[in-house]
Protein backbone atom coordinates (compact mmCIF):
# COMPACT_ATOMS: atom_id res chain seq x y z
CA UNK A 1 0.00 0.00 0.00
CA UNK A 2 0.76 3.44 -0.80
CA UNK A 3 2.05 5.35 2.78
CA UNK A 4 -1.49 5.84 4.01
CA UNK A 5 -1.03 8.85 6.20
CA UNK A 6 1.35 11.63 5.50
CA UNK A 7 3.84 12.72 8.23
CA UNK A 8 3.43 16.73 9.56
CA UNK A 9 6.19 18.76 7.78
CA UNK A 10 8.96 20.15 10.17
CA UNK A 11 10.85 23.43 9.88
CA UNK A 12 14.54 22.42 9.07
CA UNK A 13 17.40 24.67 11.04
CA UNK A 14 20.22 22.61 9.68
CA UNK A 15 21.63 19.49 8.55
CA UNK A 16 25.31 18.25 10.33
CA UNK A 17 26.99 14.92 8.56
CA UNK A 18 29.49 12.93 9.91
CA UNK A 19 31.94 10.57 8.15
CA UNK A 20 32.37 7.75 10.30
CA UNK A 21 35.11 4.94 10.70
CA UNK A 22 33.77 1.81 11.91
CA UNK A 23 36.03 -1.25 12.33
CA UNK A 24 34.30 -4.39 10.88
CA UNK A 25 34.67 -7.92 13.26
CA UNK A 26 36.09 -9.46 10.19
CA UNK A 27 36.79 -8.25 7.03
CA UNK A 28 34.16 -8.34 3.92
CA UNK A 29 35.11 -9.46 0.81
CA UNK A 30 33.28 -9.41 -2.40
CA UNK A 31 34.17 -9.72 -5.85
CA UNK A 32 34.92 -5.73 -6.12
CA UNK A 33 37.00 -5.57 -2.71
CA UNK A 34 37.47 -6.55 0.72
CA UNK A 35 36.64 -4.02 3.59
CA UNK A 36 37.73 -3.95 7.21
CA UNK A 37 36.45 -0.86 8.16
CA UNK A 38 33.08 0.50 7.25
CA UNK A 39 32.64 4.31 5.94
CA UNK A 40 29.75 5.72 6.06
CA UNK A 41 27.79 8.77 6.92
CA UNK A 42 25.60 9.76 9.48
CA UNK A 43 23.11 12.35 8.82
CA UNK A 44 21.41 14.39 11.84
CA UNK A 45 18.62 16.62 10.77
CA UNK A 46 18.12 19.57 13.20
CA UNK A 47 14.59 20.74 13.76
CA UNK A 48 12.22 22.78 15.53
CA UNK A 49 10.89 20.37 16.86
CA UNK A 50 14.42 18.09 17.65
CA UNK A 51 16.82 15.51 15.72
CA UNK A 52 16.24 12.79 12.96
CA UNK A 53 18.85 10.38 12.03
CA UNK A 54 19.92 8.92 8.66
CA UNK A 55 22.75 7.18 7.06
CA UNK A 56 24.09 7.54 3.18
CA UNK A 57 24.49 4.28 2.98
CA UNK A 58 27.95 4.96 0.02
CA UNK A 59 31.12 3.13 0.46
CA UNK A 60 35.28 4.72 0.29
CA UNK A 61 35.40 4.11 -3.35
CA UNK A 62 32.72 3.42 -6.10
CA UNK A 63 33.06 0.10 -6.38
CA UNK A 64 29.65 -1.50 -5.45
CA UNK A 65 27.97 1.84 -7.49
CA UNK A 66 28.67 4.91 -8.81
CA UNK A 67 28.41 6.66 -5.38
CA UNK A 68 31.22 6.56 -2.73
CA UNK A 69 31.72 8.81 0.53
CA UNK A 70 33.14 11.36 -0.45
CA UNK A 71 31.35 12.55 -3.27
CA UNK A 72 28.28 12.07 -1.30
CA UNK A 73 29.30 14.49 1.24
CA UNK A 74 30.22 17.34 -1.58
CA UNK A 75 26.82 16.76 -3.25
CA UNK A 76 25.11 16.87 0.09
CA UNK A 77 26.89 19.75 1.40
CA UNK A 78 27.23 22.00 -2.01
CA UNK A 79 23.66 21.26 -3.43
CA UNK A 80 21.14 18.99 -1.96
CA UNK A 81 21.68 20.22 2.15
CA UNK A 82 21.40 24.06 0.72
CA UNK A 83 18.05 23.00 -1.13
CA UNK A 84 16.42 21.54 1.74
CA UNK A 85 17.13 24.33 4.05
CA UNK A 86 15.82 26.48 1.66
CA UNK A 87 12.71 25.10 1.24
CA UNK A 88 12.68 25.60 5.34
CA UNK A 89 9.25 23.55 5.78
CA UNK A 90 9.71 20.28 4.84
CA UNK A 91 7.49 16.85 4.65
CA UNK A 92 9.11 14.04 4.31
CA UNK A 93 7.24 13.17 1.52
CA UNK A 94 8.51 16.69 -0.27
CA UNK A 95 12.37 15.68 -0.21
CA UNK A 96 12.19 13.35 -3.41
CA UNK A 97 10.76 16.24 -5.32
CA UNK A 98 13.15 18.68 -3.60
CA UNK A 99 16.17 16.93 -4.64
CA UNK A 100 14.48 15.46 -8.28
CA UNK A 101 16.66 18.04 -10.17
CA UNK A 102 19.71 16.93 -8.74
CA UNK A 103 20.09 14.16 -11.38
CA UNK A 104 21.35 10.56 -9.19
CA UNK A 105 23.13 10.58 -6.24
CA UNK A 106 20.27 8.36 -4.83
CA UNK A 107 22.43 7.21 -1.67
CA UNK A 108 22.96 10.48 -0.39
CA UNK A 109 19.41 11.82 -1.14
CA UNK A 110 18.20 8.60 1.05
CA UNK A 111 20.29 9.41 3.88
CA UNK A 112 18.63 13.15 4.11
CA UNK A 113 15.30 11.86 3.47
CA UNK A 114 15.58 9.46 6.09
CA UNK A 115 17.16 12.15 8.59
CA UNK A 116 13.46 14.23 7.85
CA UNK A 117 11.74 11.04 8.12
CA UNK A 118 12.81 10.00 11.60
CA UNK A 119 12.40 13.72 13.01
CA UNK A 120 9.17 14.22 11.48
CA UNK A 121 7.79 10.78 13.31
CA UNK A 122 9.27 11.48 16.35
CA UNK A 123 7.85 14.60 16.79
CA UNK A 124 4.55 12.60 15.99
CA UNK A 125 5.06 9.87 18.22
CA UNK A 126 4.85 7.63 15.15
CA UNK A 127 7.20 4.33 14.42
CA UNK A 128 8.54 4.24 11.10
CA UNK A 129 7.07 0.69 10.63
CA UNK A 130 3.81 1.91 11.03
CA UNK A 131 4.51 4.53 8.84
CA UNK A 132 5.84 2.80 5.93
CA UNK A 133 3.18 -0.26 6.29
CA UNK A 134 4.62 -2.59 8.29
CA UNK A 135 2.63 -5.84 9.34
CA UNK A 136 4.87 -8.15 10.87
CA UNK A 137 6.49 -7.28 14.72
CA UNK A 138 9.45 -9.01 13.20
CA UNK A 139 11.63 -9.70 10.39
CA UNK A 140 12.94 -13.09 8.88
CA UNK A 141 16.97 -12.79 9.11
CA UNK A 142 19.41 -14.02 6.61
CA UNK A 143 23.02 -13.18 6.15
CA UNK A 144 25.80 -11.84 3.80
CA UNK A 145 28.67 -14.07 3.91
CA UNK A 146 31.72 -12.72 2.16
CA UNK A 147 34.35 -14.82 0.22
CA UNK A 148 36.93 -16.47 2.45
CA UNK A 149 39.96 -18.26 2.00
CA UNK A 150 39.20 -21.64 0.55
CA UNK A 151 35.42 -23.28 0.84
CA UNK A 152 36.50 -25.06 3.83
CA UNK A 153 36.66 -22.24 5.80
CA UNK A 154 33.77 -20.81 3.91
CA UNK A 155 31.73 -24.09 5.35
CA UNK A 156 32.94 -23.14 8.87
CA UNK A 157 32.03 -19.72 8.69
CA UNK A 158 28.21 -20.53 7.48
CA UNK A 159 28.42 -23.18 10.12
CA UNK A 160 28.46 -20.48 12.94
CA UNK A 161 25.97 -18.24 11.60
CA UNK A 162 23.52 -21.47 11.19
CA UNK A 163 23.99 -22.09 14.28
CA UNK A 164 23.09 -18.92 15.54
CA UNK A 165 20.13 -19.62 13.90
CA UNK A 166 20.35 -17.52 10.73
CA UNK A 167 17.27 -18.94 8.61
CA UNK A 168 19.04 -18.22 5.01
CA UNK A 169 23.01 -17.66 3.96
CA UNK A 170 23.74 -15.63 1.02
CA UNK A 171 27.30 -16.40 -0.11
CA UNK A 172 29.52 -13.90 -2.48
CA UNK A 173 30.62 -15.52 -5.28
CA UNK A 174 33.03 -14.13 -8.36
CA UNK A 175 34.31 -16.48 -11.28
CA UNK A 176 36.93 -18.73 -9.97
CA UNK A 177 35.33 -18.53 -6.64
CA UNK A 178 31.90 -20.07 -7.41
CA UNK A 179 31.08 -23.84 -7.87
CA UNK A 180 33.65 -25.51 -5.70
CA UNK A 181 32.18 -22.63 -2.82
CA UNK A 182 28.44 -23.81 -3.70
CA UNK A 183 29.18 -27.38 -3.66
CA UNK A 184 31.05 -27.17 -0.31
CA UNK A 185 28.26 -25.47 1.23
CA UNK A 186 25.58 -27.35 -0.17
CA UNK A 187 27.03 -30.63 0.64
CA UNK A 188 28.04 -29.46 4.06
CA UNK A 189 24.22 -28.59 4.97
CA UNK A 190 21.94 -30.00 2.26
CA UNK A 191 18.87 -27.95 1.97
CA UNK A 192 19.20 -24.96 3.81
CA UNK A 193 17.99 -21.99 2.44
CA UNK A 194 20.76 -20.83 0.39
CA UNK A 195 21.67 -17.65 -2.48
CA UNK A 196 24.29 -16.09 -4.26
CA UNK A 197 25.64 -12.73 -4.86
CA UNK A 198 27.91 -12.32 -7.62
CA UNK A 199 27.92 -8.23 -7.40
CA UNK A 200 27.89 -7.97 -11.29
CA UNK A 201 31.51 -10.17 -11.71
CA UNK A 202 30.13 -11.73 -15.22
CA UNK A 203 29.53 -11.30 -18.23
CA UNK A 204 27.33 -13.28 -20.70
CA UNK A 205 30.31 -15.26 -21.81
CA UNK A 206 30.29 -17.34 -18.71
CA UNK A 207 26.25 -18.60 -18.58
CA UNK A 208 28.02 -22.28 -18.90
CA UNK A 209 29.63 -21.42 -15.62
CA UNK A 210 26.40 -19.53 -14.06
CA UNK A 211 24.19 -22.64 -15.81
CA UNK A 212 26.48 -24.96 -13.63
CA UNK A 213 24.76 -23.23 -10.49
CA UNK A 214 21.78 -24.65 -10.99
CA UNK A 215 22.31 -28.28 -9.53
CA UNK A 216 22.14 -26.35 -6.34
CA UNK A 217 18.45 -25.50 -6.38
CA UNK A 218 19.62 -21.93 -5.02
CA UNK A 219 16.66 -19.81 -4.00
CA UNK A 220 18.24 -17.31 -6.06
CA UNK A 221 20.88 -16.19 -7.67
CA UNK A 222 22.11 -12.30 -7.71
CA UNK A 223 22.95 -9.74 -10.29
CA UNK A 224 25.65 -11.74 -12.16
CA UNK A 225 25.98 -9.07 -14.76
CA UNK A 226 27.27 -5.43 -14.95
CA UNK A 227 24.09 -2.83 -13.70
CA UNK A 228 23.08 -1.28 -17.16
CA UNK A 229 23.38 -5.16 -18.90
CA UNK A 230 19.24 -5.38 -18.35
CA UNK A 231 18.79 -6.99 -21.99
CA UNK A 232 22.01 -9.58 -21.31
CA UNK A 233 20.29 -10.95 -17.77
CA UNK A 234 17.30 -11.19 -19.82
CA UNK A 235 19.00 -13.65 -22.11
CA UNK A 236 21.37 -15.17 -19.32
CA UNK A 237 17.72 -15.55 -17.28
CA UNK A 238 16.47 -17.85 -20.48
CA UNK A 239 19.64 -19.95 -19.87
CA UNK A 240 19.04 -20.66 -16.71
CA UNK A 241 16.90 -22.73 -13.89
CA UNK A 242 17.96 -20.30 -11.15
CA UNK A 243 16.28 -17.29 -10.62
CA UNK A 244 17.78 -14.05 -11.19
CA UNK A 245 17.58 -11.18 -8.62
CA UNK A 246 18.57 -7.94 -9.25
CA UNK A 247 20.73 -5.78 -7.20
CA UNK A 248 22.60 -2.92 -8.77
CA UNK A 249 20.54 -2.83 -11.61
CA UNK A 250 17.38 -1.46 -9.83
CA UNK A 251 18.18 2.17 -8.98
CA UNK A 252 14.23 2.94 -8.82
CA UNK A 253 10.98 1.64 -9.41
CA UNK A 254 10.63 2.45 -12.79
CA UNK A 255 13.71 0.57 -13.45
CA UNK A 256 12.54 -2.15 -11.87
CA UNK A 257 9.64 -2.27 -13.62
CA UNK A 258 11.30 -1.83 -17.44
CA UNK A 259 13.52 -4.66 -15.70
CA UNK A 260 10.72 -6.95 -15.21
CA UNK A 261 8.94 -5.52 -18.68
CA UNK A 262 12.18 -7.51 -19.67
CA UNK A 263 12.30 -11.01 -18.15
CA UNK A 264 15.52 -9.58 -16.67
CA UNK A 265 14.65 -10.37 -13.32
CA UNK A 266 12.34 -12.63 -11.25
CA UNK A 267 13.11 -11.95 -7.57
CA UNK A 268 14.44 -8.52 -6.56
CA UNK A 269 16.44 -7.34 -3.42
CA UNK A 270 15.38 -3.68 -2.30
CA UNK A 271 18.40 -1.58 -1.14
CA UNK A 272 16.47 2.24 0.25
CA UNK A 273 19.49 3.91 -0.09
CA UNK A 274 20.20 2.57 -4.19
CA UNK A 275 16.80 3.53 -4.92
CA UNK A 276 16.71 7.03 -3.43
CA UNK A 277 14.57 7.06 -0.02
CA UNK A 278 12.51 4.45 1.98
CA UNK A 279 9.70 6.25 -0.04
CA UNK A 280 10.72 5.29 -3.19
CA UNK A 281 11.43 1.49 -1.95
CA UNK A 282 8.01 1.43 -1.02
CA UNK A 283 6.72 2.37 -4.16
CA UNK A 284 9.05 -0.59 -5.57
CA UNK A 285 7.86 -2.45 -2.64
CA UNK A 286 4.02 -1.81 -3.75
CA UNK A 287 4.84 -2.17 -7.72
CA UNK A 288 6.24 -5.80 -7.44
CA UNK A 289 3.77 -6.74 -5.07
CA UNK A 290 1.12 -6.08 -7.53
CA UNK A 291 3.13 -7.77 -10.05
CA UNK A 292 3.77 -11.07 -7.86
CA UNK A 293 7.26 -10.54 -7.84
CA UNK A 294 8.49 -11.35 -4.70
CA UNK A 295 11.71 -8.82 -3.21
CA UNK A 296 13.77 -9.34 0.17
CA UNK A 297 15.92 -6.35 2.09
CA UNK A 298 19.31 -5.92 0.88
CA UNK A 299 21.78 -4.39 3.21
CA UNK A 300 24.76 -1.93 3.04
CA UNK A 301 26.62 -3.19 6.14
CA UNK A 302 24.03 -0.30 7.61
CA UNK A 303 24.99 1.36 11.32
CA UNK A 304 22.10 0.61 14.27
CA UNK A 305 20.25 3.66 12.14
CA UNK A 306 19.57 2.10 8.69
CA UNK A 307 19.46 -1.55 10.49
CA UNK A 308 16.41 -0.07 12.49
CA UNK A 309 14.56 1.08 9.77
CA UNK A 310 15.72 -1.57 7.20
CA UNK A 311 13.55 -3.77 9.90
CA UNK A 312 10.94 -1.43 9.15
CA UNK A 313 10.94 -1.42 5.64
CA UNK A 314 11.21 -5.33 5.86
CA UNK A 315 8.25 -6.19 7.82
CA UNK A 316 6.70 -4.87 4.74
CA UNK A 317 3.85 -7.40 3.13
CA UNK A 318 5.79 -8.19 -0.04
CA UNK A 319 8.88 -8.84 1.44
CA UNK A 320 8.74 -12.70 1.40
CA UNK A 321 12.08 -13.64 1.42
CA UNK A 322 14.22 -13.48 3.97
CA UNK A 323 16.73 -10.14 4.12
CA UNK A 324 20.28 -9.40 4.49
CA UNK A 325 18.80 -7.54 7.74
CA UNK A 326 21.30 -9.08 10.69
CA UNK A 327 21.99 -8.47 13.88
CA UNK A 328 24.56 -5.64 14.19
CA UNK A 329 27.18 -7.53 15.77
CA UNK A 330 27.32 -9.63 12.50
CA UNK A 331 29.71 -6.62 11.60
CA UNK A 332 30.44 -4.48 14.57
CA UNK A 333 31.94 -5.20 18.09
CA UNK A 334 30.41 -1.51 18.44
CA UNK A 335 27.35 -0.11 17.30
CA UNK A 336 26.43 3.82 17.41
CA UNK A 337 23.13 2.82 19.02
CA UNK A 338 22.12 2.20 22.49
CA UNK A 339 20.31 -1.06 21.84
CA UNK A 340 21.77 -2.49 18.70
CA UNK A 341 19.67 -5.29 16.66
CA UNK A 342 19.70 -8.81 17.55
CA UNK A 343 19.30 -11.91 16.48
CA UNK A 344 16.02 -13.64 18.66
CA UNK A 345 14.95 -17.22 17.11
CA UNK A 346 16.46 -16.42 13.30
CA UNK A 347 14.56 -12.81 13.23
CA UNK A 348 15.16 -8.97 14.11
CA UNK A 349 12.50 -7.27 16.12
CA UNK A 350 11.38 -4.60 14.20
CA UNK A 351 11.70 -1.42 16.20
CA UNK A 352 8.28 0.36 17.96
CA UNK A 353 9.47 3.72 19.67
CA UNK A 354 8.65 6.70 17.34
CA UNK A 355 10.97 7.58 14.24
CA UNK A 356 13.84 4.74 14.15
CA UNK A 357 13.08 3.47 17.88
CA UNK A 358 16.67 3.62 18.39
CA UNK A 359 18.60 6.29 20.29
CA UNK A 360 21.89 7.07 19.24
CA UNK A 361 24.91 6.24 21.75
CA UNK A 362 26.75 9.91 21.41
CA UNK A 363 30.02 8.73 22.81
CA UNK A 364 30.28 6.09 20.23
CA UNK A 365 29.27 8.78 17.45
CA UNK A 366 31.92 10.72 18.40
CA UNK A 367 34.31 8.00 18.84
CA UNK A 368 34.21 7.03 15.24
CA UNK A 369 33.72 10.35 13.84
CA UNK A 370 36.53 11.63 11.62
CA UNK A 371 35.04 14.44 9.65
CA UNK A 372 32.12 16.88 10.63
CA UNK A 373 30.01 19.66 8.93
CA UNK A 374 27.37 21.60 10.29
CA UNK A 375 24.94 23.86 8.00
CA UNK A 376 22.20 25.85 9.30
CA UNK A 377 19.90 28.31 7.45
O1 LIG B 1 25.51 -6.70 -2.89
O2 LIG B 1 24.19 -6.94 -1.26
C1 LIG B 1 25.25 -6.51 -1.71
C2 LIG B 1 27.35 -5.07 1.11
C3 LIG B 1 27.87 -3.96 0.50
C4 LIG B 1 27.58 -3.71 -0.80
C5 LIG B 1 26.75 -4.57 -1.51
C6 LIG B 1 26.20 -5.68 -0.90
C7 LIG B 1 26.54 -5.96 0.43
C8 LIG B 1 26.09 -7.13 1.15
C9 LIG B 1 26.00 -7.02 2.65
O3 LIG B 1 25.86 -8.19 0.62
C10 LIG B 1 24.61 -7.02 3.10
C11 LIG B 1 24.49 -6.67 4.54
O4 LIG B 1 24.47 -5.48 4.90
O5 LIG B 1 24.38 -7.59 5.35
MG1 LIG C 1 23.93 -7.70 -3.81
Amino acid sequence: MPITRPAAPVVLDGVELRVLHIPLVAPFTTSFGTETVREVIVVRALTADGDGWGEIVTQAAPLYSSEYTQGAWDVAVRHLIPALLDARTVAPEQVAEILDPFVGHRMAKAGLELAILDAALRAEGRPLGAYLGAVRDRVPSGVSVGIQRDPATLVDVVRRYLDEGYVRIKIKIAPGRDVAETAAVRDAFGVIPLQVDANSAYTLADVDTLAELDRFDLLLIEQPLAEDDIVDHATLARRLKTPICLDESIVSAKAAADALALGAASVVNIKAGRVGGYLEAVRLHDLCRDAGVPVWCGGMLETGIGRAANAALAALPGFTLPGDVSASHRFYARDIVTEPAVLEDGHIAVPTGAGLGVEIDPVALDDFTVERIELRR
